[in-house]
């Protein structure tokens, strides 16, 4: 008998490091895990088995299928917008390559065991690109369907893997005499930006307000290399882990889409700076765009539509721009560099 399980590729990020503390706060479920990165020792502990290596390496997703029964899959591993705009083939490889992998391995799992296995997967606002500020402008809160041309890597990967998830969810060897689709039940996140209090996020566009809230709690000196006025959207890391679990729980029955927007706020540059400095006040935050990660920022949209998340299965963020920060960003930054 292999032990049912739930696998987290990309353990050692800032979404895992979440994912996992509470997944193990709720004990439904053994955790195991793949990474490059060894998990942090209090998050190890968590887990049932941690496998160190690439999402892309065959022989560690045949070891797993040979040794648990994945019953639900957390496809975390990526190479974010700035790093994979640095190394575009290496991004295609883990972002694509590696998700269409663990799609066959689910799709393996599925027909091993004879029940769908539920893929979880972060998309992101990266998937959308808008030709210019005037549009952004005028787009306002975009609906999931529109606007689907993004202008980076990282978001034609995304766009592209949302497709081959409803691929294998749906339509998997459609023309072979038995049934096999069905298999993986597919479930996507576009995920706005994301702000932790514990952990700090690399490679990605939307890092100028993270970098911002921890540089001004440790006391630096940070430039913002996007203009005071850029805005996207936004939530706060606990929020985010919170719409995976609830995406995950959710009855299949009433979810009318494969792929769903979520946010919480969306501050300007110049308005994050504000509420940080009413947290730090000898915060020193200045603006010295970048032109080029700039024109990232100004592709993706100011605003999201979430209606269809908050009607299927009820996202419902807890924190707003306000207490994102008064109740759970400034406190916890605190206390993470006094200790
Ligand atoms: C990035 O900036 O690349 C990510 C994202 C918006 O998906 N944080």
């Amino acid at each position: 008998m292999r032990k049912h399980v739930t696998l987290i590729t990309g353990a050692s990020g800032e979404i895992g490091h979440g994912l996992i503390e509470r997944l193990a706060a709720d004990g439904d479920t053994a955790i195991i895990t793949i990474d490059l990165r060894p998990l942090e020792p209090e998050i190890a502990a968590c887990v049932e088995q941690e496998y160190l290596g690439s999402i892309l390496e065959t022989h560690l997703l045949e070891r797993i299928l040979s040794e648990y029964e994945v019953e639900r899959i957390y496809h975390l591993a990526a190479i974010l917008s700035t790093r994979a705009e640095f190394t575009p083939v290496t991004g295609h490889q883990v972002n694509v390559e590696g998700t269409l992998k663990l799609l066959d391995f689910a799709q393996s799992q599925g027909e091993s065991h004879g029940r769908a296995v539920t893929f979880l997967y972060p998309s992101s606002i990266a998937a959308y690109g808008l030709p210019n500020l005037e549009t952004k402008a005028s787009a306002g809160a975009v609906k999931e369907h529109t606007w689907n041309n993004p202008t980076t890597m990282y978001g034609c990967n995304k766009l592209y893997c949302e497709h081959l998830g409803r691929y294998y969810d749906h339509h998997y060897k459609q023309l072979a005499a038995e049934t096999l689709s069905g298999k993986v039940d597919f479930r996507a996140i576009r995920f706005p930006g994301l702000i932790s209090a514990v952990t700090v996020p690399s490679g990605g566009t939307s890092d100028y307000a993270p970098e911002m809230i921890h540089a001004a709690a440790r006391g630096e000196a940070y430039a913002c290399f996007v203009r005071p006025d850029t805005r996207i959207p936004f939530m706060v890391m606990p929020d985010a882990v919170d719409a995976l679990l609830d995406l995950a729980k959710a009855d299949r029955s009433a979810l009318r889409q494969t792929v769903y927007n979520i946010t919480a706020f969306n501050p300007s540059a110049e308005e994050i700076r504000s509420l940080v400095l009413e947290g730090f006040p000898e915060a020193d935050i200045s603006f010295e765009p970048d032109v080029k990660r700039q024109a990232i920022v100004d592709s993706w949209p100011a605003d999201v539509n979430d209606s269809a998340a908050r009607s299927d299965w009820g996202l419902s963020p807890v924190h707003d721009l306000q207490s994102g920060f008064a109740n759970y960003l400034i406190p916890l930054i605190r206390k993470l560099y006094r200790s």
